[in-house]
């Protein structure tokens, strides 16, 4: 195992990692802008280095005074959390140069999955089932018009380089199709400096429905069942859970057996997802692959008893993956909220000042994962995630019932949280009876 490990993040996530490493006996550096002189992950590290002003640009993505740190301080490996460097294949490259090793997949595997089109491809030369739709960009409008027609209206116009339902429309006829083609070319070169297209058919009522693989360097790989994430907000997930109340086993190890699949294709290693769609029908299609770890991979790490950070180290480390794929079950049921520094009440405008007060239950069967303490500071430059809540259940109401308790009992003033959006949700009927949809949201202002 490495001795000592940087960590290239902030925020819960930094200190997710930091806890990790401790498990493990592992040393831990962590680096900070000038907003987070006082921040957790600071606090909790055996050593902290100073990186630059709060603007991520100049700071956590500041390739290379990060890998400066790693190699003053001794580091031998470095975790990127998720966001910022964590699917960034030229940062895990210059890792790789500088003898640094980077805990995450090859940076192969992430370009692999970075340019959507290509993605595709490979995925359909896999046998994973991907919408329909084309797997070579689109040169103009009246190629987009030609394969609208093949595939049939409604269709969906992607960015090839995009990604976060970023420059993307649904046309619903011709006319349509000549605006979104418009739209979306300019958003994709403004956006990805890259204005190429691709077009999907629209799928209906989808839900957004992912599989956790795990691999090892040797290929080794397995796959850790589904996590439901269909209650989003602007392409921003608000609640997940695992399992999801729409897979059945049948269902389960079909995506399971084609996420494994997708893995292999790309050669992939270390801990990644694979996300699908999943049509009213159960019929499901590959969307994209993450190359790092999520923000809701706790409720698989509840609901399947393995702990996804410390295989990211023990695999990045060259330890072989001696969990099997009979190995890994369901217990029970597990749900994250995600508690944003936002007001519910005004459309979830960010909400950042000092937290006066913060208390947080202690309840078993109960996990959060927090970023901030009383007396810190929210900062408007980054991320308003301050922390999830995971409660686990034997059944999933039991699950829910855990949430509501401990969400009913968590104290924070000074700043907005996103908690009340999240008691309504919970005790909805929707939510209730597992009708997570992607529209969610909608009908739960419909409901009311
Ligand atoms: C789609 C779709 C329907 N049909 N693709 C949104 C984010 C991006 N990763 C993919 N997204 C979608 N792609 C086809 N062909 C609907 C969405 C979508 C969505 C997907 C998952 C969760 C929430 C969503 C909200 C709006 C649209």
């Amino acid at each position: 195992m490495f001795e000592k490990v940087l960590v290239a993040n902030r925020g819960e996530i930094a200190v997710r990692v930091i806890q990790a490493c401790q498990k493990l006996g592992v040393k831990t550096v962590a680096v900070y802008s000038d907003a987070d002189r006082e921040a957790l992950h600071v606090q909790m590290a055996d050593e902290a280095y100073h990186i630059g002003p709060p603007p991520v640009a100049q700071s956590y993505l500041n390739v290379e005074r990060i890998i400066q740190v790693a190699l003053e301080s001794g580091a031998q490996a470095l975790h990127p959390g998720y966001g910022l460097l964590a699917e960034n294949a030229s940062f895990a490259r210059r890792c790789r140069e500088k003898g640094l090793i980077f805990i995450g997949p090859r940076p192969e595997a992430m370009e692999a999955m970075g340019f959507k089109v290509k993605a595709r491809r490979i995925m359909q030369e896999a046998g994973v089932p991907i919408v329909p739709g084309n797997v070579d960009g689109i040169q103009d409008l009246e190629e987009a018009k030609e394969v609208a027609r093949e595939i049939g209206y409604p269709v969906m116009v992607k960015a090839s380089a995009g990604g976060g339902g970023i420059g993307m429309q649904i046309s619903r006829d011709e006319k349509e199709l000549e605006q979104a083609f418009k739209m979306c070319e300019a958003r994709a070169k403004a956006y990805f400096g890259d204005p190429s297209l691709y077009l999907e058919k629209y799928i209906e009522e989808p839900r957004h429905i992912e599989i956790q693989v795990l691999a090892d360097n040797d290929g080794h790989t397995i796959h850790l069942n589904e996590r439901e994430c269909s209650v989003q907000r602007r392409h921003q997930k608000v609640i997940e859970e695992a399992p999801s109340t729409f897979v059945d086993p049948e269902l389960r190890q079909k995506m399971g057996a084609a996420a494994v699949r997708a893995a292999r294709a790309i050669g992939y290693n270390n801990a990644g997802t694979v996300e699908f769609l999943v049509d009213p029908q159960r019929n499901f299609y590959f969307l994209e692959m993450n190359t790092r770890i999520q923000v809701e991979h706790p409720v698989t790490e509840m609901t399947t008893g393995v702990d996804l950070v410390e295989w990211q180290l023990r695999i990045a480390a060259g330890e072989p993956l001696t969990l099997k794929q009979e190995d890994i079950g369901i217990n029970g049921h597990a749900i994250e909220c995600r508690i944003y520094a936002e007001d519910p009440d005004k459309n979830f405008m960010p909400s950042p000042g000092k937290i006066t007060r913060w208390q947080v239950p202690q309840l078993e069967g109960f996990r959060a994962d927090v970023g901030v303490y009383e007396g810190y500071t929210v900062s408007p430059y980054y991320d308003p995630l301050l922390a999830k809540f995971i409660a686990w259940g034997p059944t999933r109401d039991g699950a829910i019932e855990l949430m509501l308790r401990a969400l009913g009992t968590t104290v924070v003033e000074g700043i907005k949280t996103s908690i009340p959006f999240h008691i309504k949700a919970l005790q909805s009927k929707l939510f209730r009876e597992g009708r997570t949809t992607t529209n969610f949201i909608d009908q739960l202002k419909k409901e009311e």
